[in-house]
């Protein structure tokens, strides 16, 4: 994925470079420094000797020795004095001359910490804000994965008023119908799912009322229409339910009609819609977008991209779906049509459907603050 955020300790990751928040001496400190030098062990300490220390904004290489990144680069951020003094440009530096360096280094993947967040004292929200803004200008004309690395909740200051509102929408769905269902188990999946019919308010039965469907109906299913389903669910679909909970799989798409009527199973295989490749692909045609802004808006590697583009029986995660819905800039029910070409469905009783359907109801599609919003709710991100 080209830009993520995760939660843990940067010395812990194995990418090409991490990134050291260090002072102008390079000769090892407190915080995110000192545990970067520990783990590396004293050979670090000894090549950054030979450096003469780095001005404020500026960054230097170094090997990672016993850390399991290739490299480190020590980069300077500013002290916090009041914001007047330069220290958002300064700390745009920091970070675009370490990416810069890291591209000088045939680096494929770089970690950042939070750079003057903590001993230097910028202020949090404001240095994510400089963090992930810099880091996406530079992903726009580079290709690069980059994680920014937040060390412990506290550290990550997410838009207060967007979260209360996205806290708002989820009391208002997801946990809505938790409470409706009782436990959030798979049974209360499918209560809900029929009782809900999906997020684009389609009252339409995504279950089968009998047994589990076969492939070949799953692969019919996009051609047959759906039937019209019951709004509460069946004792065979709570049955059903009981059968599944053990196979971690995503919401399945069931055919009541090609399941009840008999059908032309040939003619059904040989009239197959259009695969999820295929659609993509269309898509970004009809929107006489590049493949590369697509696939960057979406936050999904190239090399991702071109598997789905050279394979149009490609089966993607449905993050990746998500992802593709977002920078196509589809609707919610173009987003219903387009997860269900991959067999799967928006829920509400999952915490990510919701929050990304937040997103896509407010017409806001802003990848970086819809995998923010997914990271201060601790869901998986989009993307890759
Ligand atoms: N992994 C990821 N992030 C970390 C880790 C870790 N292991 N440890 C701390 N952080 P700071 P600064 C986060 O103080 O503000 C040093 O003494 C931490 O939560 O390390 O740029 C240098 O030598 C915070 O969000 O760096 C300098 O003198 C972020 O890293 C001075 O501190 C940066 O906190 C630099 O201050």
């Amino acid at each position: 994925m080209p830009f993520r955020i995760v939660l843990g300790d940067i010395t812990k990751l194995s990418v090409d470079a991490i990134v050291n928040a260090a002072n102008s001496s390079l000769l090892g400190g407190g915080g995110v420094d000192g545990a970067i030098h520990r783990a590396a062990g004293p050979r670090l300490l000894e090549e950054c000797r030979t450096l003469h220390g780095c001005r404020t904004g500026e960054a230097k290489i170094t090997r990672g020795y016993d850390l399991p990144a290739k490299y480190v680069i020590h980069t300077v951020g500013p002290i916090w004095s009041g914001g007047a003094h330069g220290e958002e440009e300064l700390l745009r530096s920091a970070y675009r001359n370490s990416l810069h360096l890291a591209l000088k280094n045939n680096c494929e993947s770089v970690a950042f910490p939070m750079i003057s967040a903590g001993v230097y004292g910028y202020p949090k929200d404001q240095a994510l804000e400089v963090a992930v803004s810099t880091i996406r200008a530079f992903l726009e004309k580079n290709e690069m994965d980059v994680t920014l690395v937040i060390f412990d909740r506290e550290s990550f200051r997410f838009d207060v008023r967007l979260y209360s509102e996205i806290s708002g929408y989820l009391r208002n769905t997801y946990e809505d119908e938790r409470a409706m269902s009782g436990s959030g188990s798979l049974l209360g999946d499918m209560a809900r799912s029929v009782a809900f019919g999906g997020a684009a308010g389609s009252r339409r039965s995504i279950f089968s009322p009998k047994k589990k469907e076969s492939k070949a109906c799953r692969n019919a299913m996009d051609s047959a229409p759906m039937a019209e389903a019951p709004m509460e669910a069946s004792d065979e679909a709570v049955a059903m339910a009981d059968e599944e909970r053990s196979a971690p799989t995503e919401p399945r798409m069931y055919c009541a009609q090609a399941m009840s009527a008999p059908m032309d199973l040939t003619h059904a295989l040989e009239n197959l819609d259009e695969s999820f490749s295929q659609a993509l692909l269309r898509m970004i045609d009809a929107r006489g977008l590049k493949d590369s802004e697509c696939y960057k808006k979406a936050n999904i590697d190239r090399k991702l991209f071109s598997k789905i583009r050279s394979d149009i029986h490609y089966r993607p995660s449905k993050q990746t779906v998500l992802a593709f819905a977002v920078a196509l800039e589809l609707d919610l029910q173009e987003t219903e049509a387009f997860l269900k070409k991959a067999g799967f469905a928006l829920s509400h009783s999952n915490k990510a459907d919701v929050i990304v359907e937040y997103f896509i109801a407010n017409g806001n599609y802003d990848m970086y603050s819809i995998n923010e919003a997914l990271f201060a709710f601790d869901q998986n991100l989009l993307g890759a």
